[in-house]
This record gives C-alpha cells, sequence and structure tokens, in this order.
C-alpha cells in the first residue's frame, strides 16, 4: 500500500507532468493552476512506469454536501487515479444539458490520496482510561495504535461510561452505521436541528407546503424559460449549486427573462445573471417583504390598478382579510389589517421597512409594482435569508406575497425555495435508485439535543425539551461519526469546552478535521472512492451510479466494518443492523432503481438484470427487464432523463391546487395555504424557546441588525456594530476539502469587508484583521471589496479552526468561533444573524494559508 501511495504522490505533486496529462480533460480546473504562489513546491520525478500502462475510466463519486449534482471520473492505472474528467458521455445542449463537475470534483484525488489522510488508528499521548490530561484535546500529540488496541479502548469506554452514567450519556453525533449497533446496545442520545433549511425546516409543512416541499415547491427547468421576471431573493447559486443550475438559468435569459438579485454581496450570481442587484441588510427581509406588501395594499384598484390577485387569495388561502379567516380565529388578527396597521397604529409602509433592511423605500415600492405587474414571475429564495435567529414566520410571510401577486400554479409563475440541488429545478424526481433493503434500527432513547443547544447542554447539563421543559443530561461520551459538528455547529468556543469536560471522545474520519483535533481516539475511514460505490441522486433527471477507484488506503476501514466491530464487542448481534453486506445493498438499490416513464405516466423499472450479473456480483435477486442493461449503467456511470420543451416531464408547482383547491387541498386545517395558522405558531410555542403569531408579522431577530445599535432610537452603534455572513464557499463543500492545496491557492479565504467600512477602520486589502462577536475572536487577512452592502462583513463557511490557546484567538477565520448558542423558534441553526466587530490586528500578520504546514501525523 505505501508504494501505492508513493506513486500517486510522485504524480500529484509534479505540476508539470500534471498539466501535460491534464491539459485537455481539466480546462475548467486548470484555472486554479496559473495563480502564483503555489504550495505544490517539492518537485518529484514522474514516474513513468504508469504514465505507460493501460487504466481504466471510472465513474467515481463526487459524495459531499454542496449544491452540485455532476459527474465525476477518474483515469485509474493500479488504483491511482492519474487524471480526471467530467461528463463526456453526450453533447451538451440546453435541454439535455452535460452535469460537469466544478475544480472541488476535479481536485478530489488530491484529497483522497491526500499526504495529510489519517493512515492509522491513533490516541492521544495523555489519554487515560476516564480521559486522563483532558484539557490537552485538541494541543496533545498523537500516538499511533493497533485497530485491536482502538476497538479495544472505545468498546470499554463506552461500558465504563454507560454502566456509570446510564446510556443517555452517549452523544453519537452521526453516522447511520454506527448509530444503528448503538441503538442495538441500549442506545444513544442524538442531536436535531435546521442546519440547511433555517426556518423552512419544520415551519412551512404546518401552513401548507407539501412535506419535503424543497422538490415540488417550483416549477421545472424548461418552465422556467416561461418566466419573465425571475427574482433571486437571498441565493447564489453561481457559488453555491454547482453544476446545471447557473446554465439553466442562463437559458432562461436566453429565452428573455429579466433577472433581479436581493442580496447584501453583489454574486457572482448577480454578476453573471442579473440585471439589478438590490443591497439589502441581512436578516431583513421580512420587513422589506411587508413593506412591498403594504405598497400593493395602498395601490391596487381591481378595475383601474390591479396589483394583487385577489381571486387567488379568496379562493386558495386563509388569513389574508377578516373576510377570509380559518374558523375560529379572530378576525382582527389578519394579515391585510396587521400590514396597514389598523389595530396596531404601525402601518408597515415602505419607510417603515427601509429604517430596517436600508434598501430605499421608492425601491421597495418600485420592485413590489414591478412583481405584481409582470404577468409571469418566478419568486425565489435560497435558505441563506431563513438561517437567521427568530425569523420563524419569514417562509410564511415569502409564501404570503406569492400569493397576493398570484405567482404560482402556472406556467412560468412560480414562488418557493430555489437552493442547492434543485436550484431553478423543482417538480419530483423522475429517477431514483431503491432501497437499500437494511432493516431500520430504532433508538430507544429519547433525549436529542438541539443543535445550538448541544455543546451549552454537555457544559451546563441542561436542555431545552419543549415549552418549560428543561431536562438534566449528562454527556460523557461523545462519537463523532460521519459529521463535522464541533466545526459546523454553533457556538465553537463552548464546543471545545464541551469536548474538554467530557470523559471520552472518539471520531472516525479521514483527515485531522476539527473533530478528530479535540478528540482521544481517532479511526480512519476509507473515502467513497475506496468503498464498493453508490448513488448520488437531488437533481430530478439524473442518477450517477459510481463505483471503487482503488482499494482502502493505509489502514482505512469503512463506516459498517468499523461499527460492526465495536458491536461484537459490546456483544451485539450485528446482523440485526447488517443482514448482508455492501455489495448485496448496492445490488438491492439497483434492482429497485425506477425512472418515470415517457408519457409521465408512473415509474418503470430503471436497469435489466441478467442471470448472469447475479452471479457475477455474487447476490441474490432476480432477472429483469428494464430501460438500460446493468453494464451500460456502470460503463456510463450515469443515466440522464432525456429532456426536451413540450414533452410529459415538466412540473407545475401548486397547478392542481390553484385550479380546484378543494379537489386538491393542501394538508392544513383548512386545506388551504394559511396566511393565519395557528399549527405554526403552536409548533414555535411547544419548542419552548420563543413565541410567534399565527400571522407573520415581524419580529426582532436576534442579533440581527437592531442589535448592531446600543440605541436604536438614537442611532448609536454599539460593541458590535457590523453584520457577519457566512457565504457557502467555492474552496470548499462545508468543512471538506479545506485542506486541499490547489482550491486553497484557487480560493484564500479572507474576509471581505465593504470599502467604506475599512477605509473607517484604516484598512487595506491583505491586512490582518481580528473580528471579535460576543462568543469568539478569529483573525483574516482582509479583502477589501466594492461589492458588499456597507455594514455587512462576508466570512467564508466552513474553514477548519487553529487556535491559538494563548491568545485566545482562532488563526483560520472558523465561522462557528463567531456563533453563539442561541436557539429559537424552530430550533433554527440562525447563521446570518451574527453581530461583529472588524479591527486591525496588532499581533503578528497572517501568512496565506495555502503556505500553512499540512496536518501530517505519519
Ligand atoms: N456558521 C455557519 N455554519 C454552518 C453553515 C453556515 O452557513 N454558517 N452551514 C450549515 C450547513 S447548511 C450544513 S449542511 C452543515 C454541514 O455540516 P457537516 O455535515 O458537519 O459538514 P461537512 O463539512 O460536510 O462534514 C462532513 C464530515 O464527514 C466526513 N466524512 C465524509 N465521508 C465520510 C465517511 O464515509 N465516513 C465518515 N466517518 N466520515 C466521512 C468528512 O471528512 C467531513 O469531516 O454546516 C452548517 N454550518
Ligand atoms: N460552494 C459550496 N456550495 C455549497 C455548499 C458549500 O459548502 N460550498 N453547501 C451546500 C449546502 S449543504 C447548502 S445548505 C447550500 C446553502 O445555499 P445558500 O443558502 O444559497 O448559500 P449561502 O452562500 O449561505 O447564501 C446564499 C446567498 O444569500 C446571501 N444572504 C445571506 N444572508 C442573507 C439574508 O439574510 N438575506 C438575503 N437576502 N441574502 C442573504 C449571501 O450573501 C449569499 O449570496 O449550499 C450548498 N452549496
Ligand atoms: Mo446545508
Amino acid at each position: 500500500m505505501a508504494n501505492l501511495i508513493e506513486k500517486a504522490k510522485n504524480y500529484t505533486m509534479n505540476r508539470r507532468s500534471f498539466l501535460g496529462l491534464t491539459a485537455t480533460a481539466v480546462a475548467g480546473g486548470a484555472a486554479a493552476l496559473t495563480l502564483p504562489g503555489c504550495g505544490l513546491t517539492k518537485v518529484a520525478a514522474p514516474n513513468n512506469s504508469l504514465t505507460t500502462k493501460e487504466g481504466k475510466w471510472v465513474t467515481v463519486a463526487c459524495w459531499h454536501n454542496c449544491g452540485g449534482r455532476c459527474l465525476n471520473k477518474a483515469y485509474v492505472v493500479d488504483g491511482v487515479v492519474l487524471r480526471q474528467k467530467t461528463d463526456d458521455t453526450h453533447s451538451d445542449s440546453p435541454d439535455y444539458p452535460q452535469q460537469r463537475g466544478c475544480l472541488r470534483g476535479r481536485s478530489q484525488r488530491k484529497q483522497v490520496f491526500a499526504v495529510d489522510r489519517i493512515k492509522y488508528p491513533m490516541k492521544r499521548k495523555n489519554w487515560a482510561p476516564g480521559g486522563g490530561r483532558k484539557e490537552l484535546r485538541g494541543q496533545d500529540e498523537w500516538v499511533r495504535i493497533s485497530w485491536d488496541e482502538a476497538l479495544s479502548i472505545v468498546t470499554s469506554e463506552m461500558k465504563r461510561i454507560r454502566g456509570k452514567y446510564g446510556n443517555n450519556s452517549l452523544l453519537v453525533t452521526g453516522g447511520p452505521e454506527i448509530s444503528s449497533i448503538m441503538s442495538l446496545a441500549g442506545g444513544f442520545t442524538n442531536h436535531w436541528g435546521t442546519t440547511s433549511w433555517g426556518t423552512w425546516r419544520y415551519g412551512p409543512a404546518k401552513f401548507g407546503m407539501e412535506e419535503g416541499f424543497f422538490e415540488t415547491s417550483i416549477n421545472d427547468r424548461l418552465d422556467l424559460r416561461n418566466s419573465q421576471l425571475i427574482v433571486l431573493w437571498g441565493a447564489n447559486p453561481a457559488w453555491s449549486a454547482m453544476g446545471s443550475p447557473t446554465y439553466n438559468y442562463w437559458q432562461a435569459k436566453n429565452a428573455g427573462a429579466k433577472f433581479i438579485i436581493v442580496d447584501p454581496i453583489y454574486t457572482d450570481t448577480a454578476e453573471t445573471l442579473g440585471d439589478e442587484w438590490i443591497p439589502i441588510r441581512p436578516a431583513t427581509d421580512h420587513a422589506m417583504f411587508l413593506g412591498m406588501a403594504h405598497t400593493l395594499l395602498k395601490e391596487d384598484a381591481p378595475s383601474t390598478n390591479p396589483l394583487i390577485d385577489w381571486d387567488f387569495l379568496h379562493r386558495c388561502t386563509v388569513g389574508f382579510d377578516a373576510d377570509h379567516m380559518p374558523q375560529g380565529a379572530d378576525s382582527k388578527e389578519n394579515l391585510k389589517d396587521y400590514i396597514l396597521g389598523t389595530y396596531d397604529s404601525i402601518p408597515k409602509t415602505a419607510e417603515w421597512a427601509s429604517e430596517i433592511c436600508g434598501v430605499d423605500p421608492e425601491r421597495i415600492k418600485s420592485l413590489a409594482r414591478e412583481i405584481a405587474q409582470t404577468k409571469r414571475v418566478a419568486l425565489f429564495t435560497g435558505w441563506a435569508p431563513a438561517r437567521t435567529h427568530n425569523t420563524d414566520s419569514w417562509p410564511q410571510m415569502f409564501m404570503a406575497f406569492g400569493a397576493m401577486t398570484g405567482h404560482m400554479g402556472e406556467s412560468g409563475r412560480m414562488t418557493g425555495v430555489s437552493c442547492h440541488y434543485n436550484s431553478g429545478n423543482g417538480g419530483p424526481v423522475l429517477v431514483t435508485p431503491g432501497p437499500s433493503g437494511l432493516p431500520a434500527v430504532k433508538n430507544p432513547v429519547q433525549d436529542t439535543l438541539n443543535d445550538a443547544e448541544m455543546w451549552e447542554a454537555i457544559v451546563k447539563g441542561k436542555f431545552t425539551a419543549g415549552y418549560q421543559k428543561v431536562k438534566d443530561i449528562n454527556i460523557q461520551m461523545i462519537y463523532h461519526g460521519y459529521n463535522a459538528v464541533l466545526q459546523t455547529r454553533e457556538a465553537m468556543t463552548t464546543g471545545i469546552e464541551a469536548h474538554r469536560k467530557v470523559e471520552f471522545v472518539v471520531s472516525v474520519g479521514h483527515f485531522l478535521t476539527t473533530n478528530a483535533t479535540y478528540s482521544d481516539l481517532v479511526l480512519p475511514a476509507t473515502t467513497e472512492w475506496e468503498k464498493e460505490g453508490g448513488f448520488l441522486t437531488g437533481n430530478r433527471e439524473i442518477l450517477i451510479f459510481y463505483t471503487k477507484a482503488t482499494e482502502p488506503l493505509h489502514e482505512a476501514k469503512d463506516d459498517v466494518w468499523i461499527a460492526t466491530e465495536i458491536g461484537k464487542r459490546l456483544g451485539v448481534d450485528t446482523a440485526k443492523a447488517f443482514p448482508f453486506g455492501l455489495k448485496q445493498q448496492l445490488f438491492n438499490q439497483l434492482a429497485g432503481a425506477k425512472v418515470m416513464k415517457e408519457d409521465g405516466s408512473g415509474m418503470e423499472p430503471l436497469v435489466s438484470i441478467t442471470a448472469s450479473d447475479i452471479a457475477a456480483w455474487g447476490v441474490q435477486g432476480k432477472p429483469q427487464q428494464g430501460r438500460i442493461t446493468l453494464q451500460e449503467f456502470q460503463d456510463k456511470g450515469i443515466y440522464q432523463v432525456p429532456r426536451q420543451v413540450g414533452d410529459k416531464l415538466g412540473s407545475i408547482a401548486y397547478e392542481d391546487f390553484r385550479k380546484d383547491p378543494a379537489a386538491h387541498p393542501l394538508k392544513t386545517a383548512s386545506g388551504k395555504l394559511e396566511i393565519h395558522c395557528q399549527a405554526l405558531a403552536d409548533l414555535i410555542h411547544g419548542n419552548g424557546w420563543t413565541e410567534i403569531k399565527p400571522i407573520p408579522s415581524y419580529n426582532k431577530v436576534t442579533e440581527g441588525y437592531e442589535d448592531t445599535f446600543k440605541d436604536w432610537q438614537g442611532k448609536v452603534k454599539g460593541d458590535y456594530p457590523l453584520q457577519v455572513i457566512f457565504p457557502h464557499y467555492l474552496r470548499r463543500s462545508h468543512s471538506i476539502f479545506d485542506n486541499v492545496r490547489w482550491l486553497r491557492e484557487a480560493w484564500p479565504n479572507p474576509v471581505y469587508l465593504s470599502s467604506k467600512d475599512a477605509q473607517e477602520r484604516g484598512l487595506k486589502s491583505g491586512d490582518t484583521v481580528l473580528i471579535t462577536s460576543r462568543y469568539g475572536k478569529t483573525l483574516r487577512i482582509a479583502q477589501v471589496s466594492e461589492r458588499l452592502l456597507p455594514g455587512v462583513v462576508a466570512l467564508p463557511h466552513g474553514a477548519w479552526v487553529e487556535m491559538d490557546e494563548k491568545a485566545g484567538v482562532d488563526k483560520a477565520g472558523a465561522d462557528n468561533i463567531l456563533t453563539g448558542p442561541v436557539a429559537t423558534g424552530q430550533g433554527t441553526s440562525g447563521w446570518n444573524s451574527c453581530i461583529v466587530q472588524v479591527e486591525k490586528w496588532t499581533g503578528t500578520a497572517l501568512t496565506a494559508d495555502v503556505t500553512w504546514k499540512q496536518r501530517i501525523i505519519f
């Protein structure tokens, strides 16, 4: 195996030979290499013996949680990936686009074959049963150990801790494999949250959006070309939805659509697609919508200036005005009177909104008019504006405005979430794998910690379990499976404290990530490239089937093996969780894969399987007839449903409902879209943190714009005068890829500051700055830009924390060092409501992180 790594290194270290090998294959990705200051200075002689050997192109996994759903192919010789390419399975066209990868996917061999992979099980030098010197977690040395010793330590600590404190003292933060085994072993404390969707997570199903609506709240991409105006509200597909979304939007632009982007940043999306950019303060979107709604209510005149779709409102919604209230509701509690200020004497005018959101009142009004007067509008939002504290009424307001303007349920007209892999492409899934057949195992422990409170619960021994229900909890072990929670959940400062408090911490993963750094024991896991295979789903039109590129590297083991070995040592019947192996699971998913019939009338089997396929795979199964052969699916590695304008596979969200709401009711008490929704208010109340009204009234955001002032009326700024947001960044998929040097070089991870804020602080691009919040401090090199609204700071999401313990300062720009344990509403992760100060750093200046020492242990 060591030899294999050496071979890979010889190739990956040699920039010139890399360029020679890949000049045609990675035209897009190669941009990364044209920048100066490459960290790859060590040039080894190329190992020519591999280049002369015949290899094979394999569809490999691009398995990270980014917005892209792209084809990634690797040219493999002797288990070494010599180059990568992307979709060339068919020629590209707007209707039937190739699924092209980004520079992260194309750098993936740099990740899988990296010198900083965790190669062996290892323990902290000063660890002892019970924790040893726990305060050294995060700064200790590592000692290589055998798998046998590692597994014995894990299981003896688990047994000891659960014997002393009970099963709910074991926190498992992720990994379905270990979760199943631990469930069989008496259970564990789980955690929950809204990481991605913010307040779109649990609330919208209450007021009438379909469960899993994120797939089905907007029309499909071909219909998008029928929209005349596309509003992207807090969505940046050019950065956070790789692959086809921006290309699909581009087709709508070619067809004549105008794009308006509403975002604190003049994003690459605004630059690429935008006709107009409206800069808005973070977490103030709800106020702006109220201002727009007020404008329409004031100016609407049904016969001379129709701006509001009263027909849609009256037939399909409840709660907008006093005459259309749900049963039992107080008729005064309607949205219209709230907006007009009938009972609270505060009309929510454009001027009222402007004070909060920072957009000129005339611009608020003109946008409202334009949306109302344009016939076919796509009103889209990403999740980012909802990843804010105490904005549980924002999704309902967004949908209420869509209903007011009637942009729902017709061609070219839609209102909803456009984000991640469904960006600009809604509708039911057209091709899907079958189930793996693994049984579900129920966790007998009920306790579950909300992400916002998770670390605090460990430190303080209490957590919120509902309205006026605070429960005791005594977590003493943390098992980190498939996740990066110490890095990616709020309140990392408290998180580090929690990790130094408990008796045992173990991590399973690929690199010395933040989770691993603060553990006692680290277990090396295989990447998807070293496993049997799997599927990439999400984009409704494609199913990617990837297979193994190389055997497990070093001493890495897959999560099933690790969980099973732990289970055996705990005396669990592991066959209850894993009755058969990975190959059979994969086969079951292939045999059960379904694709939509061409006439749209239902699903049919995707894959033809013969008796000899079954024999060759060595699995249990029956031959079947499908659309493509198993061999073809494996060779291509993708099935993409052919699409063309006018086919039967399109989708118009809420079309049936709009036509006949009585025959196609929504899943609400009234069967309609509930602009007055008691169930939503009850949900928030029941969680026990905050309260909202049944109508989408404005709630002050915790750590939002208002909180940047110590005196709001007098407009006197406080200690944290700036709002920070955390764009999902091209260098990484969350925390993944942060250590890949090509990507570090291409995307240096600065903090973006507006020129105005920089000038006021005497800062210029290249200066090292200190960013301070109520909860922590971090350093970054400043990038001063005209592309940011003054008052807003943008720190890219996901950099691996690098604490200077003495100074109490992180050097890497880790976003969650700045966020705090603030739980509101739906238990929302409110990343984009966080306030900070930025100042010049007087200590040692930072160097670009591509020059930093890699975390190579052995
Ligand atoms: N401040 C701030 N924080 C945020 C966000 C934000 O906008 N701002 N965004 C949030 C969002 S939207 C999300 S979805 C979360 C993401 O939060 P996470 O899911 O915690 O983040 P990832 O970085 O994707 O972490 C995945 C980890 O799993 C590991 N891994 C990958 N494959 C395997 C495997 O096969 N086995 C094992 N054992 N491990 C594996 C990877 O190496 C990586 O460390 O972050 C959230 N955090
Ligand atoms: N490159 C990359 N792509 C990713 C990911 C990644 O880590 N890296 N992660 C993936 C995952 S899991 C998720 S959940 C998605 C997240 O996808 P998004 O939520 O769309 O991503 P963000 O970059 O956080 O935000 C999108 C835009 O919203 C703006 N914004 C932030 N706050 C506000 C606000 O309060 N109001 C308004 N109007 N605009 C605001 C930001 O400036 C940004 O331009 O991205 C996915 N795609
Ligand atoms: Mo996410």
